[in-house]
């Protein structure tokens, strides 16, 4: 960056994070089969769940959006945040509506974006701070499932808003849902608040739509997961063997994203010297994304001691964004 009002921190991790290896042979080699989300986006991949943001039947993007130009104002004024500290924050284009109530409140906040993916972060710091004379921004580069202890954050006492859009928690499973959100209060102080996005359960048709657009591309991004094995770690699977499912699991309130073979056939990783035998119709479960209600938005807050001081909701409950405290 070249203002120096654009500070880059590097996070190190604070327990060890899986790598591709070790998350292949825990979770690939025997059924059930599953493989974690976040390896979906490499370039390739990053770029297919941008087209998918802009189909008509992936509503979240675009309905998270339009909520937050709405409620951002409430929200600033609620909290007048001294930091902004944002998990996974992307590009930072929808966290755009929390800076731009910060001007026109007067708050001068400073930004804490904490993204894998460093370069976009940078740019997009770049842009803000040349659009915002007061805005500071501290880019943290790292992993949150690394964990959040080590996050540089000043200590001064400040009101802090985390926020955590996307309905990412939403890929978590529950427990692992918990723990993220334990590991935010642990940072909260008394008046901290944390500005959750979370898609609702609806009609499955809608749902299972949004995870199988038309134009084919959630099934290309969810197939590009194994070109991501075989470059890495130098596999022969067979990419037009699998198709794209997703499902609504009504029972766990879920999207599943599966790949499922089409035909038997045996798989093998030179970096890990071990394979497995897919048969016909046999799936991987490649991402969930689960789907809240009023009801379980609540117990997952209270479960870790936290508890919304105001929801906003998009039109026909399609979308939540809470704010919470401790
Ligand atoms: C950005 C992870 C929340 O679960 O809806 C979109 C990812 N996967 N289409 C989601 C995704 C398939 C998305 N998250």
């Amino acid at each position: 960056p070249s203002d120096a009002r654009v500070v880059h921190h590097g996070v190190t991790p604070t327990r060890r994070i899986p790598s591709l290896i070790d998350d292949v042979r825990a979770s690939l080699l025997q059924a059930p089969r599953t493989l974690p989300p976040k390896y979906f986006y490499d370039d390739r991949g990053s770029q297919l769940f941008e087209a998918i943001c802009e189909t008509p039947e992936y509503y979240p993007t675009r309905t998270e959006d339009a909520l937050l130009a709405q409620a951002s104002d409430a929200i600033i004024a609620r909290v007048a945040p001294d930091h902004l500290i944002e998990l996974g924050s992307g590009s930072s284009k929808k966290t755009r509506h929390l800076i731009a109530a910060c001007h026109r409140a007067g708050v001068a906040t400073r930004y804490w974006p904490f993204e894998v993916s460093s370069q976009i972060m940078l740019d997009a710091a770049d842009a803000l701070v040349d659009d915002y004379p007061w805005l500071r921004v501290d880019a943290m580069s790292g992993d949150y499932t690394g964990g959040l202890s080590n996050l540089p954050l000043a200590e001064d006492g400040g009101r802090r808003l985390f926020v955590f859009l996307g309905g990412t928690l939403g890929n978590f499973e529950p427990e692992a849902a918990a723990a993220m959100l334990d590991e935010i209060g642990a940072l909260m102080n008394p008046g901290d608040a944390l500005l959750l996005g979370l898609d609702r359960v609806k009609d499955p048709g809608v749902l299972e739509a949004a995870y199988d657009d038309r134009a084919g591309h959630t099934a290309a991004f969810n197939r590009n997961v194994i070109n991501v094995l075989n470059r890495e770690l130098g596999g022969d699977m067979p990419i037009e063997a699998y198709g794209h499912q997703a499902v609504f699991n009504e029972e766990d309130e879920r999207i599943e994203m599966w790949l499922v073979a089409q035909q038997a056939h045996e798989v093998y990783f030179s970096a890990l010297d071990a394979g497995f035998v897919m048969q016909a119709g046999e799936g991987i479960l490649t991402e969930i994304s689960r789907k809240f209600t009023r009801q379980t938005i609540d117990d997952l807050l209270a479960r870790c001691d936290m508890a919304a001081m105001d929801h906003f909701e998009a039109e026909n409950q399609a979308y939540s964004l809470i704010l919470a405290t401790r």
